[in-house]
């Protein structure tokens, strides 16, 4: 069986909080008696088994905390508690009350699930050690949708994974449930993950057949009582490749009729789908184009289809045409803008962070401000691709929440994504989402990289509400997982927030990107350039020269920074005035220019990546001092993998500084260590 997580439940906790805890919650009365309840009330056992010694009672009729429905409370206790603020089904509030000079603890919300997240929002108060005396916490997810897209191949594989394979075990499916498929869910439900896209966008029309939809029933039925739907690729020539059509074209008569049949057969088994996500006419995948239909058409069709089931589409952008001699940068922007309003209501347009794909860093993606009318999902990327895979450190919920509190000013100041996404900007009861692209597989440990499940957590915390701080995650997460000692926490938070910058400095600074070696993604390669499509070489972005270093992105150049609201044009327009992290994104820069610190940018790029060296240094000595507090394994195994990193950020910096050097044609600073 796997690691349990952040829910292990082992942390040390000394004897007197042990005997508080203790003393509030051995009795316990849960009024509900659905799967769901059950599920509560084993997490309580395994609770107080594992952090408390102790067992809880389920029986007793003077119980210290109820967990009931708000409909199921007694209407004494009903009274005080403010049940205007269950704003929606999966809202909780767990509230102190007094009854008969006596402390009772409700947990309450509208329906089963709710009360699981109230459950584990209690569990939490008591991993951090917090007093739980007179609490009172009201809390409700900001986005609807918050799914896992897993990259999960049907052989096994997943693409972009680097923690073993796939969980799924479609050969054993449906007729063998394993364990995991529980702590998966259990996992993700403590969380508020309540979607799972089971399979790769770059799909396989298999998933759609009888005997996969059996598979996939089975895992939709482990899952329901923790909250979590379950979502499926769709591939669109599936008609074609499934159903014998000569045709996959989303107008077709006979192709309609082929997805109406399959979407009812798929909800006969899962009456509560969650639906399809779709990538479509983007490296390779089908899709409406192929046939002269837009994007639109292609959506639309398929959620008139599922409209009646309360399914959703969720329809990617990520689409840029080998065909196009258009900056990558500006594709997807250019293909759906102009479709705004035209999606039905049931479509979301998921959008992934940055214009490219997800690097280090990248400006947002023009996307989000401009179009007001549309559902737009955020896709973020949680399997490290491009971030040091499996071997690098870095703790991603920093990278989120850079996104997420951007300013697009669409609405005037303060229109920040999270507002977009999370629909607060528009009012129109909109469908929201958030998804993020799973690192999750067979090691024992669930991501490979022991502090990956920072990212995984994170990625929960941020989609349920968009404007947790990376640094409240951190501490939690560190909490919950290992120790509360004070000085580990302290110690280890800013480590992991400055992980993201260092990993920024010592594979893009100052706005590079996209220079990592071919097709794995891994290491350097700026010197790549002989791909088949120009927009896969290194050097299409860097574009390095005698002159300087940069893709100009402005007037002069491709102009992408039209594609951004007037606020940021007009910062981003004076290379004086733009912020440095993007200065080479927008701007080809001669190598001699003066940068803020007075040197030139060759200097200056070299001293980021020297920083960004120093910076995993400077983990690796954090580190040493964290033996007391973790256990030897991941002691271990995180001192190794540091060491890893710690070589692999003196190959960038060697390797991007040497390779540049060749335009730049000016020594290396004093402070660059001699490269071999
Ligand atoms: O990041 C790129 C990856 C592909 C991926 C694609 C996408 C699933 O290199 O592996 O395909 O993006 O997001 O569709």
């Amino acid at each position: 069986s796997s690691e349990e997580l952040w829910l292990s439940y082992s942390q040390p906790l000394n004897n007197k909080l042990k005997e508080t805890y203790t003393s509030k919650i051995k009795h316990i009365q849960i009024k509900t008696f659905s799967e769901t309840g059950e599920i509560i009330k084993t997490e309580l056992q395994m609770l107080a088994t594992k952090m408390l010694d102790t067992s809880i009672s389920f029986t007793s009729t003077t119980p210290q905390i109820i967990i009931a429905k708000i409909d199921n409370l007694d209407s004494k206790f009903k009274q005080k508690i403010n049940s205007q603020s269950l704003v929606n089904n999966e809202s909780f509030i767990i509230q102190t009350i007094t009854v008969h000079q006596k402390d009772l603890l409700i947990i309450t919300g509208k329906t089963d699930i709710s009360l699981l997240y109230g459950t584990y929002c209690f569990i939490k108060q008591l991993q951090l050690h917090k007093d739980i005396s007179s609490i009172s916490i009201t809390d409700s997810p900001k986005i609807q949708l918050r799914i896992l897209n897993h990259w999960d191949n049907l052989d096994g594989t997943v693409e972009r994974g680097y923690a073993g394979f796939s969980i799924w075990d479609w050969h054993l499916l449906p007729g063998f449930k394993k364990e995991i498929y529980y702590e998966y869910a259990r996992a993700n439900a403590s969380i508020g993950i309540n979607g799972t896209v089971l399979n790769n966008v770059n799909s396989n029309a298999y998933i759609l057949t009888s005997p996969y939809l059996q598979k996939v029933k089975t895992l939709a039925d482990i899952f329901r009582p923790y909250g979590i739907k379950v979502y499926l690729t769709a591939r669109f020539s599936a008609p074609i490749e499934l159903g014998k059509l000569p045709t996959a074209d989303p107008l077709n008569e006979e192709v309609i009729q082929w997805w109406k049949s399959k979407i009812s057969e798929i909800y006969k088994e899962i009456p509560d789908f969650g639906g399809f996500l779709i990538k479509a006419n983007s490296e390779g995948q089908p899709g409406p184009n192929t046939y002269g239909r837009s994007h639109v058409e292609g959506a639309n069709m398929l959620a008139t289809l599922l409209e009646p089931y309360q399914g959703v589409v969720m329809w990617r952008a990520f689409v840029y045409s080998e065909q196009q001699s258009e900056d990558r940068a500006k594709q997807a922007f250019n293909e759906f803008a102009p479709f705004d309003g035209a999606f039905k209501e049931n479509v979301l347009v998921q959008v992934k962070n940055g214009p490219i794909d997800f690097q280090p860093r990248e400006p947002y993606h023009p996307l989000f401000g401009a179009m007001p009318k549309t559902s737009l999902m955020m896709e973020f990327q949680i399997t490290q691709e491009y971030l040091g895979q499996g071997s690098h450190l870095v703790f991603l919920p920093k990278l989120y929440e850079e996104v997420l509190s951007t300013d697009t000013y669409a609405k005037g100041k303060g229109s920040t994504i999270a507002k977009i996404i999370d629909g607060e900007l528009y009012q129109d009861h909109r469908i929201t989402g958030m998804a993020g692209v799973a690192n999750i597989g067979t090691e024992t440990n669930w991501t490979g990289h022991p502090f990956a499940q920072a990212n995984w957590y994170g990625f929960g915390r941020q989609a349920w509400d968009p404007t947790t701080s990376a640094e409240s995650i951190a501490k939690e997460w560190l909490s919950m997982t290992f120790t509360t000692d004070s000085l580990f926490i302290q110690q280890m938070t800013p480590l992991l927030i400055n992980s993201r910058e260092a990993v920024v400095n010592y594979m893009t600074p100052l706005g590079l990107h996209h220079i990592m070696n071919a097709e794995h993604h891994y290491g350097p390669g700026p010197w790549i350039a002989n791909m088949s499509r120009p927009d896969w070489n290194s050097i299409y972005y860097h574009r390095a020269d005698s002159l300087g270093l940069g893709f100009d992105r402005t007037q002069t150049g491709s102009n992408a920074l039209e594609q951004y609201p007037k606020e940021i044009q007009e910062q981003f327009s004076n290379i004086h005035t733009i912020p440095e992290a993007y200065l080479l994104w927008f701007y080809h820069v001669p190598w001699d220019f003066k940068m803020k610190n007075g040197h030139t940018l060759w200097y200056t790029m070299a001293w980021y990546y020297q920083q960004g060296v120093n910076e995993v240094k400077n983990m690796q000595q954090t580190w040493e001092h964290m033996q007391p507090y973790v256990n030897n394994d991941i002691y271990q195994d995180t001192r190794m993998l540091l060491e890893i990193q710690y070589s692999e950020a003196q190959w960038w910096r060697n390797a991007c500084l040497l390779y540049f050097q060749q335009f730049a044609k000016m020594p290396l600073p004093e402070f660059i260590p001699e490269i071999p």
